[in-house]
C-alpha cells in the first residue's frame, strides 16, 4: 500500500471492470472498447481524445469529434454511466467578447476541470496556428470562451483542479505549426485565468517511448505524495510518431519538480483500436475519473485518432508502480 492520501470528492458510480484473469497490467482496458465510435455523432468522421467530469449524479463530456469535412470540432455529451453518451449533434458554439478570439478556425483534444465554481474546458485552439484556448460553463449548455492562455504554438493545456499558492495553475506544451518533433511540459501561473507567467520546466522527453515530446495529459489529481500526472510519451519509429502513456508525482507547492516519474510506459498502443485508425499507434490520454473511498481510477484516452476508450487502475498499485520503476 502506498499510504498516499487520495484528495477529492467520492464518486461511487465511477465506471468500473476489475482486472481481467491472467492480467498484471497495472493500467488495464475495458473489455468495452472502444467505448464510444464515430457512430454516437452523425457526419463524425472521429470521435477521441476527449474529456468527461463527474456532473449531476452522472457524467458530462466534451468530444473531440472530427466531422466528415475533417473540421476539428468540439461537441459536448451526457451519460448516466459514462460508457454510454449522447454527444450533441452541433458543435459548441462558445459566447466571447472578443469577435477576434471568437472567431473559430478549429478546436481540439479538450480537458475539462471542476475548479471552484465552474467547469473550466482547456483545448487547442487555432488562432493562427494552434494555442490554448480557455472556456467555461456551468451547465454544458452554454459556453463563453476566454482569451487564449498563451501565444501560438501550443497544445496540451491542462488546469490544475485548484489555484496553488492563490494563483491558477497549468500545464502546456510549447509546440510548433505542425506534427511538432519535439516537446516539454511547462508550469504556468495566473491571478485571472487570462494573464499568464511565471513559467517553469517541468520535463523534458528522455528516451524510449517518451523520447520526442511529452505532453500534460488528464487534470493532475491530488494526493498527499504529489500531484499525479498522467501523460502522453511520443517515439519516433521508422513508421511514425508512436503514442503511449505514462505518470509521473509532481510536487504540491512547487509543481515543476518531479518527485517521480516512471521510466516504462503505463499502456502504449497494442489493441487494433489503438494501432488502426487515421493515425495508427496512438494512446492518448485526457481525463481521469476517481474515487477516494476505494481508490479507483478510470482513465478515457483516445485510440489511433479515431474512437475513445477507457482503462482502470487502482491508486495504491500506481502509485507504487511509479516509485519502484521512476527513472
Ligand atoms: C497530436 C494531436 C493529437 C493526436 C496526436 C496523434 O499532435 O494532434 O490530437 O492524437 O497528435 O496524431
Amino acid at each position: 500500500m502506498s499510504n498516499a492520501k487520495l484528495i477529492g470528492p467520492v464518486l461511487p458510480n465511477i465506471p468500473w471492470e476489475e482486472r481481467s484473469h491472467g492480467c498484471d497490467e497495472v493500467i488495464w482496458r475495458s473489455a468495452r472498447n472502444p467505448i464510444i465510435t464515430r457512430d454516437a455523432v452523425p457526419d463524425a468522421n472521429s470521435i477521441f481524445n476527449s474529456a468527461i467530469v463527474p456532473f449531476k449524479g452522472g457524467f458530462a463530456g466534451i468530444f473531440r469529434c472530427d466531422n466528415t469535412a475533417r473540421d476539428m470540432q468540439l461537441y459536448a455529451g451526457k451519460s448516466k454511466d459514462g460508457i454510454k453518451w449522447e454527444i450533441g449533434s452541433k458543435r459548441i458554439q462558445f459566447r466571447c467578447e472578443d469577435d477576434e478570439i471568437g472567431n473559430f478556425v478549429y478546436g481540439y483534444d479538450p480537458r475539462v476541470c471542476w475548479l471552484e465554481d465552474r467547469y473550466y474546458i482547456t483545448w487547442c485552439n487555432g488562432y493562427y496556428g494552434p494555442t490554448i484556448g480557455v472556456g467555461y460553463t456551468y451547465d454544458f449548455k452554454t459556453f463563453y470562451q476566454m482569451e487564449n492562455a498563451f501565444l501560438p504554438y501550443n497544445r496540451n493545456g491542462v488546469l490544475f483542479p485548484r489555484k496553488i499558492n492563490g494563483k491558477f495553475a497549468m500545464l502546456s506544451r510549447p509546440s510548433d505549426t505542425g506534427h511538432t518533433s519535439f516537446g516539454d511540459i511547462f508550469y504556468s501561473e495566473s491571478p485571472d485565468m487570462i494573464h499568464w507567467g511565471h513559467h517553469r520546466h517541468v520535463m523534458s522527453p528522455v528516451g524510449g517511448w517518451q523520447a520526442t515530446k511529452i505532453g500534460a495529459g488528464p487534470t493532475p489529481i491530488e494526493t498527499s505524495k504529489g500531484w499525479l500526472l498522467i501523460y502522453h510519451g511520443v517515439l519516433t519509429s521508422c513508421n511514425g510518431f508512436v503514442y503511449s502513456f505514462g505518470a509521473a508525482l509532481l510536487d504540491i507547492e512547487k509543481p515543476w519538480k518531479v518527485i517521480y516519474r516512471t521510466r516504462p510506459y503505463l499502456l502504449n498502443p497494442r489493441e487494433y483500436y489503438e494501432c488502426v485508425g487515421d493515425v495508427p499507434n496512438v494512446a492518448f490520454p485526457t481525463a481521469a475519473l476517481y474515487d477516494p473511498p476505494t481508490r479507483r481510477i478510470a482513465i478515457y484516452y483516445g485510440g489511433a485518432d479515431t474512437v475513445t476508450c477507457l482503462a482502470f487502475a487502482k491508486f495504491d498499485e500506481l502509485i507504487d508502480f511509479i516509485k519502484e520503476n521512476s527513472l
